[in-house]
Formats: structure tokens, sequence, C-alpha cells
């Protein structure tokens, strides 16, 4: 099956990391946390959420990929990153990642952004990450989510 260009640019950045795992479009919505966990047949604490922030001051996008049964408390956030943070827009987060939200992947950005995964990811072997729009989706495991995301800290960021 043939993909759209904003998932095929996902599927690229998989391939230049080596991953043998593939995006999927589906015809059911994966737009939010839960339609992709009813979508898939997983936990919704399973699916990585990407969240998209903004630093107050230095303007740089922060992006956090958060299980998606939880909520990331912004005051824990802040201290993490160093900055007062916001939420970001819906043309933030188009500009500085190159995906519209519901489709924001962990991966293949149009620059590189600093990111920190939350916990309780970790307690699972697979998880599933949106893959560029909201109808694709990848599974990976969780070791091989940090190394496509290079290093980013793995933090307590909900309440
Ligand atoms: N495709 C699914 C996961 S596979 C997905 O992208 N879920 S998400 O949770 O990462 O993306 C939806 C998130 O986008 C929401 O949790 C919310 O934080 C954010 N969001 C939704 N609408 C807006 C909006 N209008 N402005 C800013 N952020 C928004």
């Amino acid at each position: 099956m043939k993909l759209s260009p904003s998932a095929m640019k996902v599927q690229e950045a998989l391939n230049r990391f080596g991953m043998d795992c593939q995006v999927v479009e589906l015809p059911q919505s994966t737009r939010t946390a839960q339609e992709a966990a009813n979508t898939v047949g997983c936990e919704l604490a399973q699916i990585v959420k990407s969240l998209v922030f903004k630093g107050l001051q230095s303007g740089n996008p922060i992006l956090v990929l958060t299980s998606g049964a939880n909520r990331v408390n912004e005051n824990l956030l802040r201290e993490v990153v160093g900055e007062p943070i916001g939420k970001a827009d819906a043309d933030f987060v188009r500009e500085r990642t190159g995906f519209a939200i519901g489709g924001v992947p962990p991966v293949g950005h149009s620059e590189p952004i600093r990111t920190f995964i939350d916990e309780d990811l970790m307690a699972f072997d697979e998880v599933w990450a949106a893959a560029g729009t909201p109808n694709a989706v990848f599974r990976l495991t969780t070791s091989d989510l940090r190394k496509i995301t290079e290093g980013a800290a793995v933090i307590a960021v909900h309440s």
C-alpha cells in the first residue's frame, strides 16, 4: 500500500535508523491516543503521544513523548527544561515539526527537537506511535524508541 507523503517521511526516517518497523495507514482514525488504542487494539498507556511545548524564552520546541494514559505536569517539565514553557499552538507545531497535530511522530521532524520520554512508557516492551498523519501509526519496541530519539532523557513528567 502506498503511504501518503507525511507517512512516507516517517517511514524514511525509521529506515535511516535501520529500523525494520512498518508505518501503517489505516481506514480508521488514530488522531487521538484513545482512537489509536482502539484502532490497533492495545492499551491506551501503550500509545506514544507526541506533545509539543514551547520554550517561552528561547522560542524552541520541546517534544514530550508521553504515555497515552498520562497528562504532562507542566511544572515538572519546566524544571527539567530550565525555562518557562507554554503549550504550542497548531501553527507552531506544524512549523517546527513539519507535521499537523494528531499525526506528530517521534522522529522525522523538519529540525532536531529536544525530546523527553515519559518513564511510564518504559514499562512496555512494545508501544505504538503516530506516523505523520491522523491515520498512520507504527509499532516499535521501547528500546528502539530510545534509539530513534537519540539520547532523549527518560523522565517523570506526569502528576
Ligand atoms: N495520533 C495520536 C497518537 S498515535 C496523537 O497524535 N495523539 S497526541 O495525543 O499526540 O496528539 C493530540 C494532542 O495534540 C493532544 O493531546 C493535545 O495535546 C494536542 N492538541 C490537540 N488539539 C490541539 C490544539 N488545537 N492546539 C494545540 N494542541 C492541540
